[in-house]
This record gives C-alpha cells, sequence and structure tokens, in this order.
C-alpha cells in the first residue's frame, strides 16, 4: 500500500496524450489509492528544469500560467482538474524529456512523475541532428519510395485542384489545413515529429544539405543526397528523385528570384492590414517568389510542387507568417472582418467561389467530388488527433482561424510554432 496518484493529460493517461504546445492542454489529477489518508491531500504541480522542454501550469484555462501550482486533492478520488502549457522558448528536443512533478506540500521527492513532449513547429535550420533525422526518417516512411500515403498529397495539389487552394481567400486556411493533414500523418509514424518551416527570408545552408532536404550540384537541378538520408528514395508519379534549381546562393542568401529578395517577415507579420488584403501580397511575396526562387523544378509551379517535400517546409513558413500575424494583431475570430473574408455560404449572394467562405467545407476533405469540385477526393476524411477534436473530418475554412483556441477552445488544432506565443485576448 501506497499513496497512488493518476494524472490523465489530453483526456487520456496513456502515453499518446503527453504531448503540449503553447495553448493549454487540459490534465487531470485524482487519488486512486489514498493509503489511509482522510480528507485532501495538498500537492504541488512543477516542472523540473532539465536539458529539454518545460510546462507551467494554470488553475483554469484563462489563468496566468506558472512554474508551480497547488492543488487539493481529495481522497475519495474525485478528479481535480488544471491546464498545462508548453513553457514559450522551452520546446523538447526529444520525446519524454519535459516531466511533470507531483510533489507533496512539503518535501521534495515526487509522488509522481509523468514525462512528455512539449512539441512545436521549429526552424528547420535550428533542428539538432535527432529532430532532423525523426523528420526525414517519417516523411520518407510516408512516401515509402513512391508507394506511401504521401502520393494522395501530391494528387491532391495539381494544376485541375487550383482554384479549391490558391488566388482566392482560402488560401491560407486550405495550406494550414494541408500541412496539419500531413503532419498528423507524420505523428502516427512517430509522435515526436512536427513539422519545421523554412525560413526563406534567411540563408539556411543546414536546410539545404545533402544530409536534410538535399543540395543541388548541376544545371540539370537534380537534387542530391547523402546515400544515408531517407529521402534518397524519395519518388513520385511513379519516378525517383526531386528536381530543383535555386536562383539564389542556398549556402548564403535567403530566397530570391529574378525581382529580387522575399519580402523579409516583419512588414508582413506587423501589417494591420484585414485579412482580405493581407492574403493577396502575402500569397504573391514572399509565398510566391520563395516558389519561383527555383527557376527549374518541381517546386516552382503549382502543378508538380508538391513532388518536391521542401514544399512542406516553404509552405509552413508561409502559415507561421499568418500566425504570427494573427497573434501580433490578435486576429483569431472567424466571424470577424478583419479575421477573414466571412460570407453567407456559397450560392447565397455575395457569396465568394465555393470553398472560400468561412462556412465552406474544404476539398478534399470533405468528399465533395461533384463540379466546381473536382472529380477525385484523395484526401477524406481529415486525419483525427488523440489532442484535439477539431477540425473534425471535413473541416470548414473557418476551423482552420483559431487554431490555438484563443476565442474558442474547442477550436485548438494541436500544433503550435516555435516563435508564436499563445495569448489570450
Ligand atoms: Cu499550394
Amino acid at each position: 500500500m501506497a499513496l497512488t496518484l493518476e494524472l490523465a493529460l489530453n483526456g487520456t493517461t496513456l502515453p499518446r496524450g503527453r504531448y503540449v504546445g503553447w495553448a493549454p492542454a487540459p490534465g487531470r489529477l485524482r487519488v486512486v489509492d489514498p493509503d489511509g489518508a482522510v480528507g485532501a491531500i495538498a500537492v504541488r504541480l512543477g516542472s523540473p528544469v532539465g536539458r529539454g522542454g518545460r510546462v507551467v501550469f494554470a488553475p483554469q484555462r484563462n489563468a496566468e500560467a506558472a512554474d508551480e501550482l497547488a492543488l487539493d486533492l481529495p481522497t475519495n478520488g474525485a478528479p481535480v482538474d488544471f491546464w498545462v502549457l508548453g513553457r514559450f522558448q522551452s520546446p523538447s528536443r526529444s520525446d519524454g524529456d519535459a516531466r511533470i512533478t507531483v510533489l507533496p506540500a512539503a518535501g521534495a521527492t515526487p509522488l509522481l512523475t509523468v514525462p512528455l513532449m512539449v512539441r512545436v513547429r521549429k526552424d528547420a535550420q535550428t533542428l539538432t541532428l535527432a529532430e532532423r533525422n525523426r523528420f526525414l526518417s517519417a516523411l520518407a516512411r510516408l512516401n515509402n519510395a513512391g508507394l506511401g500515403a504521401y502520393q494522395s498529397f501530391r494528387d491532391m495539389h495539381t494544376d485541375d485542384t487550383n482554384d479549391e487552394a490558391h488566388s482566392r481567400d482560402a488560401f491560407l486556411p486550405w495550406h494550414r489545413a494541408y500541412l496539419l493533414d500531413l503532419e498528423r500523418e507524420l505523428q502516427t509514424i512517430d509522435p515526436s515529429v512536427s513539422l519545421p518551416y523554412w525560413r526563406f527570408d534567411r540563408p539556411a545552408p543546414q536546410v539545404f544539405s545533402r544530409s536534410f532536404m538535399g543540395t543541388t550540384e548541376s544545371a540539370t537541378g537534380v537534387v542530391v543526397f547523402n546515400p544515408s538520408n531517407p529521402l534518397s528514395l524519395f519518388s513520385t508519379d511513379g519516378q525517383l528523385g526531386i528536381v530543383r534549381l535555386p536562383f539564389f546562393d542556398t549556402r548564403t542568401e535567403a530566397a530570391a528570384n529574378f525581382n529580387g529578395p522575399v519580402v523579409s517577415e516583419q512588414p508582413v507579420v506587423q501589417s494591420q492590414l484585414p485579412y482580405t488584403r493581407l492574403r493577396p501580397p502575402l500569397e504573391n511575396n514572399p509565398h510566391g517568389r520563395a516558389h519561383t526562387s527555383f527557376t527549374v523544378g518541381y517546386i516552382s509551379q503549382i502543378g508538380t510542387a508538391v513532388r518536391d517535400p521542401l514544399f512542406f517546409l516553404l509552405h509552413a513558413n508561409v502559415d507561421r507568417l499568418w500566425a504570427k500575424w494573427q497573434w501580433f494583431n490578435q486576429r483569431f475570430d472567424p466571424a470577424a472582418q478583419s479575421s477573414y473574408f466571412f460570407r453567407a455560404r456559397a450560392g447565397t449572394p455575395g457569396a465568394a467561389r465555393i470553398g472560400h467562405n468561412a462556412p465552406d467545407t474544404m476539398w478534399s476533405w470533405n468528399d465533395e467530388r461533384t463540379d466546381p469540385r473536382p472529380p477525385t477526393a484523395p484526401r477524406t476524411p481529415f486525419p483525427d488527433s488523440p489532442l484535439a477534436a477539431a477540425p473534425g473530418p471535413a473541416p470548414t475554412v473557418g476551423s482552420m482561424i483559431d487554431y490555438q483556441g484563443v476565442i474558442s477552445p474547442a477550436n485548438q488544432l494541436g500544433f503550435d510554432y516555435d516563435d508564436v506565443p499563445f495569448e489570450m485576448s
């Protein structure tokens, strides 16, 4: 007989729930065996300083978070709820390298220790070798030398599906869902993986190396990998390899095309324009310019871009810019004109093309295959997550806006960027 406690994270006591980002995750603690104690047991939650991630705690979702939280646990087993948040700028480097300790009110010996991961999307240039290799292995397994589910991602981003995702307002929400779909697939393979982003407004020599996304060493643009790089068997459309010829020097320069370098991040993030006026310039430069900073190759054209997995690192940075703009300007309300171009359901007067209004579901997770939608729906349904109920099997455009659950906790999508905090309005 001993005092026994049980801690649940994200609604489960199983390891699959032990991942948090910057947004609050629900925690629940209860006494399983009081070992003869009666009434309530006073404990403190903490997260020890170590080499990895750290978390902070809040008694309510909208309360200030702190390094410690005192709780009174009823000995009758009634659960006590609290919230766990990754400590901003203290992300994990590996699975389970953060810890929640439950300490007695007095004393330093934990009654319970639970490992977890502060898992956020990071700058690809800053990944540890282990982080990089886990990402590459998961990506290569999703591709499975051309036989895996990666091909279904490639099949949903073509010239024929252009209208669903580009040149209109759902450009950002659609690609946010697309990235999250891929990331959830990668996390099914290895839950410690998150999608890294390529900061294309800075030199990223680590990213363009033979041991990461590969280098281009001739005018053919054929990408070269180390033989040990899992991506060396990367195949799409039944063809081995990637073609990518940069216009800029990948060792020393930010992305640039013949018109000059991509716009830097600050003016994008700090723009106070409403969403409808932010989206077109952002889609053009930096997004379009980053794509066309490769003069030859898959990534420079919409119809072939996803044949190069660098696409997802590029788009993670586009999505990060939007997320950072949302945080900087507090633009999380899908029903506000400043956050998104909210219109009536498609078919009613004044509505935009179907798939671009906030209440519309997005192809191809919605299984809609009749005109004006494309004739196939390769990614139906949207994958679920052990950490977030949203966005559900057929995400709407609007479901992508409040990704941290700032306005409504139920909207939380379960991802964060290393440099974009969670902040209540
Ligand atoms: Cu696209």
